[in-house]
């Protein structure tokens, strides 16, 4: 376990900060409105089962998909058409069978049919589900077929025929993108074209849409289908169903084949929005600016479920909860509850913490699962053994989300992060701050957050995941410390600094800077440099690792000079210096020795660079590292330091 801050003298400054709300999405389609009309199937529960006598002219007209090639179900598919006619009095002919299978523990088999009309449309939500017991007596049913009456005639009806046709597809799609917000002018959908092939599952015509642009459909493409599909006043319209992938939303519509309205839209990406009223990742401390509104800010690579998995602070990356008697256990602690609205909870930072512990869990439950998302798009991986209850990819050990305490009980004035093996729980505690009137809470600082979390990426990359015995102590450890605050560092860098920008640690908590020195380029406001590793001053971790982030300050504004800013870490564009610089850190994680010393991080941050961008930043890295005394002769026995200035020839 790794204690981040070191204890100190704490000045007290006024707090004036109050929490204000502004509403502020970052997902424009997060306003999207998904509905469906809503139709009547109440669940008949059967006090005695009730048989049921098959004959050739209660078979279902059809019955697709993979469960049709499972001949023992065919039975019951029978029984269960059998059953909507004698008692819903729903003609067989007019019965698909989509799905059906037999549950192993319970041995109930689900059977679900959806209506076809005559002519073959599927009438999309006339549906049925008939669950039925192992001596093929029907225990319970539901069903929501439209009435006969309200059927075409005939495969030449009018419902049929109208939307058969190309033109009422193009123009349904076009009312489809501009419903998800993502317009497509007349010219764009003039220029895409539409093919039809039979449905793999249904046998239906299957209509794929190509060459549209890739803002507008994941690979350019979406696929439809002509069907019916019913209002709620019992009355059928001829409609399109469309399935849109998007990046963040994987749209499954219908729209009306004669108007272009939308009379049905799911989304299979958000079951639920989330929303957190937070501190966004772009403040790095209330005194940064207000709280707002944030929605869905999961990143799709790296958390294709999104953060929460219920309706509180846990998910497949953290779960994070109150402790303030400290301990170990977390399961039953204390968490908030999201309502409809999400997690928007009151802060009041004239108030002790306690009494906003709701506000500082979930902004907490936010940091840790902004770190998950970004070090796993910069590398920290399912693989690579992060932390993640569910390994999607199946690689890497599971089981081993973030055990993240707020406002912890075990201490005070500091935080920590205790990195197992892969496979075993990572720990955060963070602890309120005593120096200022009223405490403070270190989770309302994403510095200190990300400093802890990123513990956990340098512990598992180095040495491989299931070693966590290679960043111990010495240049190791404080290398870990100095990473640590490197990533905090990369979180605040914005468009528009420029290497004069000093950042300090840790200022909201503990009232001033808590490391010696500000992170700067200048030996003036900063002047250590590899030899301060001789100081008898300088041999705990903590002061290790201000050397080691201070000489990455340097290499991180010469690639910065060289390449530019990526406004946004998390559009991991690695043509910017800031992006290479974190990929380049983590890559050398990977690449250096467990136990490692400056000089073999060093090293493998400059053959991390030669792999990513081919040798064309090196110089610049060399200067950097040059610039504080680990240039190419720098050297060291373990004890004694001997500093160099120098880069390699031809830099
Ligand atoms: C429809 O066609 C597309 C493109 O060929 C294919 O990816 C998709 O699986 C098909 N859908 C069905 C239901 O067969
Ligand atoms: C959250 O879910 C739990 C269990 O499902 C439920 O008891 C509780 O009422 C829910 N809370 C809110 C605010 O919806
Ligand atoms: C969040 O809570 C505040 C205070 O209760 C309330 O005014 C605001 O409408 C809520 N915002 C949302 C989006 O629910
Ligand atoms: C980096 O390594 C990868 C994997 O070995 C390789 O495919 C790639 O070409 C390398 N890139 C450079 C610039 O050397
Ligand atoms: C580094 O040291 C070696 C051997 O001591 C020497 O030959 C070389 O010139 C030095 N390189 C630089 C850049 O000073
Ligand atoms: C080794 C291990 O724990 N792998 C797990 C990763 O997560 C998947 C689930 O997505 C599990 O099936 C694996 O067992
Ligand atoms: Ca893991
Ligand atoms: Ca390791
Ligand atoms: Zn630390």
């Amino acid at each position: 376990m790794k204690l981040s801050f070191t204890l100190g003298l704490l000045a007290a400054v006024a707090l004036t900060a109050s929490s204000s709300f502004v509403p502020e999405s970052n997902d424009p389609q997060a306003s999207v409105k998904t509905f469906t009309p809503k139709l009547k199937a109440k669940l008949n529960v059967y006090q005695s089962p009730v048989s049921v006598t098959i004959s050739s002219a209660t078979q279902p007209a059809s019955f697709v998909g993979p469960a049709s090639k499972n001949p023992t179900l065919k039975d019951q598919t029978n029984i269960a058409s059998a059953y909507l006619s004698e008692h819903h009095g729903i003609a067989a002919k007019s019965i698909k069978i989509t799905d059906a299978y037999t549950d192993s523990v319970t041995g109930i088999t689900h059977v679900f049919a959806r209506q076809i009309a005559p002519g073959g449309l599927e009438v999309a939500n006339g549906l049925a589900n008939i669950n039925i017991n192992k001596d093929g007596q029907v225990i319970s049913s539901s069903q929501s077929f439209a009435p006969q009456s309200a059927l075409p005639k005939s495969s030449t009806g009018s419902l049929a025929v109208r939307a058969n046709n190309e033109a009422s597809l193009r123009s349904a799609f076009k009312a489809l993108a501009g419903y998800v917000k993502t317009d497509v002018d007349d010219k764009t959908m003039d220029s895409v074209s539409v093919a039809t092939t039979a449905s793999l599952t249904t046998g239906e015509p299957n209509y794929t849409i190509s060459g549209l642009p890739d803002g507008v459909a994941t690979n350019g493409m979406s696929t439809a289908q002509q069907v019916l599909l019913q209002r709620v006043d019992g009355t059928l319209v001829s409609a399109w169903n469309i399935v849109l992938q998007q990046d963040n939303h994987w749209w499954s519509a219908h729209v009306n084949a004669d108007t272009g309205a939308i009379e049905a839209i799911n989304d299979w990406v958000s079951h639920a929005t989330e929303k957190y009223n937070v501190y966004p990742r772009t403040l790095n401390t209330p005194d940064d600016g207000p709280r707002s509104i944030v929605t869905n800010p999961a990143d799709t690579t790296a958390s294709p479920k999104g953060w929460v998995t219920d309706n509180t602070t846990t998910g497949n990356n953290v779960w994070a909860q109150n402790n303030p008697s400290g301990g170990s256990t977390w399961k039953n602690n204390h968490r908030p509850s999201a309502n409809n609205n999400g997690f928007n909870f009151s802060l009041d930072l004239t108030k002790a913490p306690a009494k906003y512990v709701d506000a500082a869990i979930t902004q907490l439950f936010y940091t840790v699962n902004t770190m998950h998302d970004l070090a796993y798009l910069y590398g920290f991986t399912e693989a690579a053994g992060n932390f993640q209850d569910i390994n999607y990819s199946g690689q890497g050990v599971g089981g081993d989300y973030v055990i993240a305490y707020a406002q912890d009980g075990s201490g005070t004035n500091n935080a920590n992060f205790a990195t197992p093996p892969d496979g075993q729980h990572g720990v955060m505690r963070m602890y309120v701050w005593t120096g200022t009137t009223p405490n403070r809470d270190g989770d309302l600082e994403q510095d200190i957050v990300a400093h802890e979390f990123t513990h956990g990426i340098s512990n598992r990359l180095t040495g491989g995941p299931s070693n966590a015995d290679c960043l111990n102590d010495g240049e190791a450890g404080g290398m870990g410390e100095g990473w640590s605050d490197t990533v905090a560092n990369l979180l605040r860098i914005k468009s528009g600094d420029t290497r004069s920008r000093n950042i300090e640690m840790g200022v909201y908590a503990y009232g001033s800077n808590i490391r010696n020195y500000p992170y700067s380029t200048s030996l003036t406001t900063n002047p250590e440099t590899y030899g301060y590793l001789n100081r008898p001053d300088y041999q705990e971790v903590h002061a290790i690792g201000e050397v080691w982030a201070t000489i990455l300050y340097e290499v991180l504004w010469n690639l910065i000079d060289d390449n530019g800013i990526a406004g946004d870490l998390f559009s991991h564009d690695l043509s910017k210096g800031n992006s290479i610089m974190l990929q380049i850190l983590l890559d050398g994680m990977k690449l250096q020795p467990c136990n490692p010393s400056f000089i073999d991080a060093r090293d493998a941050i400059i053959q991390a660079e030669k792999n990513l961008t081919g040798g064309k930043n090196s110089c610049a890295i060399w200067r950097g590292f040059a610039k504080r005394g680990l240039g190419v002769n720098a050297s060291s026995d373990g004890y004694s330091h001997t500093e160099d200035t120098s880069v390699p020839s031809g830099c």
